[in-house]
C-alpha cells in the first residue's frame, strides 16, 4: 500500500498532525519535496514538536526515509536529529533514513534568497531557507548532494568549481562576497556530512523492495498544492512540486503503486507570503481565525493571513492530486463565528466561475461568491462522534464532500491525535 498525502490549500493544513496519526497503520513515512521551509506541527499531551525535514512519523516509531526530491540543510538537520534524540525519541539508522542523492541547501542559496528577497518590490515572501535556489542549482546540474559530503576530494573539487561564480553573482546581487562560505564552514559541513553517512539509504530502493514485501508506505507532502512551482499561484509558489505525482518522482517509485491520496483540507484558508487568496479576511473574522488558530508560520513565525474556505480551488486540488479523500482539519476554530461562508464561485469579468482561472494575476481579480450558512458557538474539541457535533456544522462538512464529490474520512477539531473524529 502507497498512500501519498498532501495539503490541498496552501500548506500548513495540519499535515503534521495527520500523518502521526495515520504513521503508526504504516511501515515507512517519507518526504519527497521541499526543505526545511516546510514546519510540521505534532502536539502529543504537553510536547509540541515541530519537524521541518524528517517524517513526522519518526515520533510513533515508524520508519522515517528522506527522499532524493528533497533539498537538504544539513545543519538544521542535525540540530532537528538532536532535538529529538534529547527528548528521548529513538533516531537511529534502523528507522532513519535519507538519499545520499538529495541536494544540500548550501549557504550561498540562502545567502541569495535573502537578497532577492531583500531587493525585490514585490516580494515572494519566502521562507528565506534558500530553497529556489538549491533548486536552481539542480536544474542547472550544479547542485552538490549530500552523497558529496561523505568523499571530501569529490566535495572540495565541486566546490571550488562552483564557488568563484556564486561569490561574483552574490556581489552583482549586492551582498558581500567575501564572507561566503568561509574554510570553516566547509569543514564544518564536511564534518556534518560524515555523520550523516550513517543514515545513507536508496530510498527508491527501500521503498520499492517494501512494497514488494507487502509492506505500507506513506508518502508526507509538505507546503501545498496552491503552492505547487507548476499549477500553483505563480510567481507566488514554492520551488517544488507539492502535488500527488511528485511523491512518485521525489521517492522513485512508480504512478501504478500509489494506492490512494489525501487531501488536507483546512475549514478555512491561511496563506504566508504574498500573492492572490482571493478570499482573504482583513476584518475580525480573519482575526478570529488567526488568533484561535494560532496561525502563524511554524518555521519563521510570520503571521498568516486568513480568509474563508475556497471551494474552486479545492476543486483544482482534487483534479491535481486525484484525491480519494479529504481530512478536514481546525473545524473546532470556527467556533464562535455568526455565521461560516464557504467560497462556492467567484466572479470574474462580471461573469460567474466555480474554478480557478490559469493565471494568478486573473485569480488576483476574482471576487468571492459566498455562500452563508450560520454559525455554531459549541467547542467541538472534545467531540468524538460525528452525530455529537452542532447540526450546522455537519453540514459545513457534508457540503464540502457534496460538492467535492471526494468522501471525508477525518475531521480534526483541534491538535492533538485524539481530537479526531473518524467517518465513516
Ligand atoms: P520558499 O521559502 O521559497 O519555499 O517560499 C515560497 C513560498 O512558499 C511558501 N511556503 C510555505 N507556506 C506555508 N507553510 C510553509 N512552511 C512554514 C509553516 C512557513 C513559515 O509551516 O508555517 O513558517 O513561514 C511554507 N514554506 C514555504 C512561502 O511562504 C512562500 O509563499
Ligand atoms: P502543516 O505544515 O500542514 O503540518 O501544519 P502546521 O503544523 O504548520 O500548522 C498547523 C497548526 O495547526 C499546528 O500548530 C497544529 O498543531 C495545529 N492543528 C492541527 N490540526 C488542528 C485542529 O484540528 N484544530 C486546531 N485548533 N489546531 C490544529
Ligand atoms: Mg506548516
Amino acid at each position: 500500500m502507497f498512500t501519498v498525502i498532501t495539503g490541498a490549500q496552501f500548506g500548513d493544513e495540519g499535515k503534521g498532525k495527520i500523518v502521526d496519526l495515520l504513521a503508526e497503520d504504516y511501515d515507512i513515512v517519507a518526504r519527497f519535496q521541499g526543505g526545511d521551509n516546510a514546519g510540521h506541527t505534532v502536539v502529543i499531551g504537553e510536547e509540541t514538536y515541530k519537524l521541518h525535514q524528517i517524517p513526522s512519523g519518526i515520533l510513533v516509531g515508524t520508519t522515517a526515509l528522506v527522499g532524493p526530491g528533497v533539498v537538504l540543510n544539513p545543519f538544521t538537520l542535525t540540530d532537528e536529529l538532536n532535538m529529538l534524540k534529547s527528548r528521548g525519541i529513538f533516531v537511529d539508522p534502523e528507522n532513519f533514513g535519507i538519499d545520499p542523492k538529495a541536494s544540500i541547501i548550501m549557504p550561498y542559496h540562502i545567502a541569495m534568497d535573502a537578497l532577492t528577497e531583500t531587493a525585490q518590490k514585490e516580494r515572494i515572501g519566502t521562507t528565506r531557507k534558500g530553497i529556489a535556489y538549491a533548486y536552481s542549482d539542480r536544474i542547472l546540474r550544479n547542485e552538490i548532494r549530500l552523497g558529496d559530503l561523505f568523499d571530501e576530494n569529490r566535495f572540495y573539487e565541486k566546490l571550488n568549481q562552483l564557488l568563484p561564480a556564486k561569490k561574483d553573482l552574490i556581489g552583482k546581487m549586492g551582498g558581500n562576497p567575501y564572507d561566503l562560505f568561509p574554510d570553516e564552514e566547509a569543514k564544518r559541513l564536511l564534518k556534518i556530512g560524515k555523520e550523516l553517512e550513517d543514515y545513507a539509504v536508496d530510498v527508491s530502493y527501500e521503498i520499492n523492495s517494501s512494497l514488494r514485501a507487502g509492506k505500507k508506505v506513506l508518502a508526507e507532502g509538505a507546503q501545498g498544492s496552491m503552492l505547487d512551482v507548476i499549477h500553483g499561484t505563480q510567481k507566488y509558489v514554492t520551488s517544488s512540486s507539492t502535488i500527488a505525482g511528485s511523491a512518485c518522482t521525489g521517492l522513485g517509485v512508480g504512478p501504478s503503486q500509489v494506492t490512494n491520496t489525501i487531501g488536507l483540507v483546512k475549514a478555512y484558508m491561511t496563506r504566508v507570503g504574498n500573492g492572490p487568496l482571493p478570499t482573504e479576511l482583513n476584518d475580525e473574522v480573519g482575526v478570529h481565525m488567526c488568533e484561535v488558530g494560532h496561525e502563524y508560520g511554524t518555521t519563521t513565525g510570520r503571521k498568516r493571513r486568513c480568509g474563508w474556505i475556497d471551494i474552486p480551488m479545492l476543486k483544482k486540488s482534487i483534479n491535481l492530486n486525484g484525491y480519494t479523500e479529504l481530512v478536514l482539519t481546525k473545524l473546532d476554530v470556527l467556533t464562535g463565528l455568526e455565521t461560516t461562508k464557504m467560497c462556492v464561485a467567484y466572479e470574474l469579468d462580471g461573469e460567474r466561475i466555480d474554478y480557478p482561472p490559469a493565471m494568478s494575476e486573473d485569480l488576483e481579480r476574482c471576487i468571492p461568491i459566498y455562500g452563508d450558512n450560520e454559525g455554531w458557538s459549541e467547542p467541538l474539541g472534545d467531540i468524538r462522534n460525528f452525530y455529537d457535533l452542532p447540526e450546522v456544522s455537519r453540514d459545513f462538512i457534508e457540503y464540502i464532500e457534496k460538492i467535492c464529490r471526494v468522501p471525508i474520512s477525518y475531521v480534526s477539531v483541534g491538535p492533538e491525535r485524539d481530537q479526531t473524529i473518524k467517518l465513516d
